[in-house]
């Protein structure tokens, strides 16, 4: 876009796309999978629910088929906890594991790289009832022992694993919406000590694998944060405050603990003037401390624009994704320089390399794109294609401005965007596509689930052929 002398991608650049368990699975109630709180999640009547979603489940085959042919060089996909252990803890479910040993089998046999993350917002029923993250004593050890079990039963055939997705947006919405706890907004303490167990869990769970699996499977573990760059809305000096404020609470806090293991003072202080009260134990920084990721992971879509507020209330902005002010800290405006999507998210390619450039300044480590994407309604035209010109504009632009951050000397690794397949939205239906390939389905009507290749199928599949050299 605006640089010369631009890098060439790496030579064993993981391209791929993204998908979640809850979101393309389907079959809730099949193969001995325990319910989630996803199963009970209902986001209103215009919107189908998760239980068939894209019915990955009985297509794995054929899609991961397709993601061949696109050339896909990784897979990144979630494991559902309670398929594995249907009441979070107990006993293994041996028919569930065995879904995921076929997945992956079937990806390397097509030459494609499983990147697997353990938890991605669907937490087992019967653990949220005893209060989920809020039980510290219940859910660590529950988590432990699930990802313990995934490392031995299909870390030799797993090099990239991703603890837990997004733990920053479950702790805002948890502040803001409620959106993982039927609508359940939660105080700042309780958003934040869900959060700190969040945290406990992710390290621990990180120094098992360094400790006891490294070695031998020689892969690589890492968290999956949601990263928005804050910019300030004004010169203002305050606003720039403001902007520093929002890049803490929207990613520091997070990213500092996983890789610094240490809480961010910035965030600290905060705490101490609202009055949240963290219960922090004896050993648990030492705990946060003990575990270092080799890598991170990050989803980009957009940037957020921000200004000084003193409010004590939440902003009411809710048609853009980051509108997850902190009251007191900063106050989420629009971005009049930027295009949005028709679900209200700002479009920003310039951003991801802004995002890469902040990642890297503070943490030096490889860094890999889990999700990118652009949401929309779509229907298959009568060739039976989509043509998403949109999507091909969007990902061209952030491809460009990922291909400058490497020119910039970045260690970028990887670029999953969202998604591979259409799937089911977290909270917006199924109409909401962000696939390379489009699944004939409606939000009620299930149709015969037949998969079509849109026209960024064939784009993609270019793109990767040539590593990305035709983007700049
Ligand atoms: C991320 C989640 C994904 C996915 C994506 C798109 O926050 O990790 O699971 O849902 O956003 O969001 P939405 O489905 O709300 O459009």
């Amino acid at each position: 876009m605006f640089m010369k002398n631009l890098k060439n991608f790496p030579k064993n650049f993981l391209w791929g796309a993204s998908t979640s368990a809850y979101q393309c699975e389907g079959a809730t109630a099949e193969g001995g999978k325990g319910k989630t709180i996803m199963d009970i999640a209902n986001h209103g009547d215009e919107y189908c629910d998760f239980s068939v979603a894209s019915d990955f489940y009985h297509h794995y085959k054929e899609d991961i088929a397709l993601m061949k042919e696109m050339g896909f060089k990784s897979f990144r996909f979630s494991i559902s906890w309670a398929r594995v252990f249907p009441n979070g803890d107990g006993k293994v479910n041996q028919e569930g594991l065995d879904f995921y040993k076929n997945v992956i089998k079937e990806l390397r046999a097509s030459n494609i790289e499983p990147i697997v993350t353990i938890f991605h917002f669907d937490t087992p029923l019967a653990l949220e009832e005893k209060g989920g993250w809020s039980n510290r004593e219940l859910i660590v050890p529950a988590f432990e022992k699930y990802a313990d079990t995934l490392f031995q039963e299909l870390g030799d055939q797993v090099k990239y694993w991703l603890t837990i997705n997004e733990q920053n947006v479950i702790t805002l919405s948890n502040l803001k919406f409620g959106m993982f706890s039927k609508g359940k907004r939660f105080t700042a303490t309780e958003a934040f000590n869900k959060n700190h167990v969040m945290f406990i869990a992710n390290a621990l769970v990180m120094a098992n694998y360094h400790k006891n699996y490294q070695k031998k499977q020689k892969g690589l573990i890492g968290p999956a944060p949601n990263v928005a760059p804050a910019y300030a809305n004004t010169n203002k000096p305050e606003d720039q405050i403001a902007a520093m404020n929002a890049g803490v609470m929207r990613n520091w806090l997070y990213l500092d603990a996983y890789v610094r293991g240490e809480y961010n003072p910035i965030a600290l202080k905060y705490f101490e003037d609202k009055g949240v009260e963290l219960d922090l134990r004896k050993g648990d920084l030492e705990i946060l401390k003990a575990a270092k990721p080799d890598y991170i992971a990050f989803n980009y879509y957009t940037s957020m624009t921000v200004e000084h507020s003193d409010a004590e209330e939440m902003n009411k902005v809710m048609d853009q994704q980051v509108g997850f002010d902190i009251p007191g800290m900063f106050r989420s405006v629009k971005n009049q320089n930027l295009d949005k999507t028709e679900y209200g998210w700002e479009i920003d390619p310039m951003g991801l390399r802004y995002a890469f450039r902040e990642v890297h300044e503070r943490y030096r480590l490889p860094l890999l794109i889990t999700e990118n994407g652009i949401g929309v309604r779509e229907t298959l035209n009568k060739d039976n294609t989509v043509n998403d010109d949109y999507r091909i504009d969007y990902y061209q632009k952030h491809i460009a401005a990922m291909r400058e951050a490497i020119s910039e000397g970045i260690d970028v690794i990887g670029y999953n965007p969202w998604t591979a397949i259409d799937l089911v939205s977290t909270h917006q239906g199924f109409s909401k596509r962000y696939g390379f390939i489009y699944i004939d389905r409606d939000e009620k009507d299930l149709k015969e689930m037949k998969r079509y290749r849109k026209k960024s199928f064939f784009w993609y599949q270019e793109m990767i052929k040539n590593n990305g050299d035709n983007i700049m």
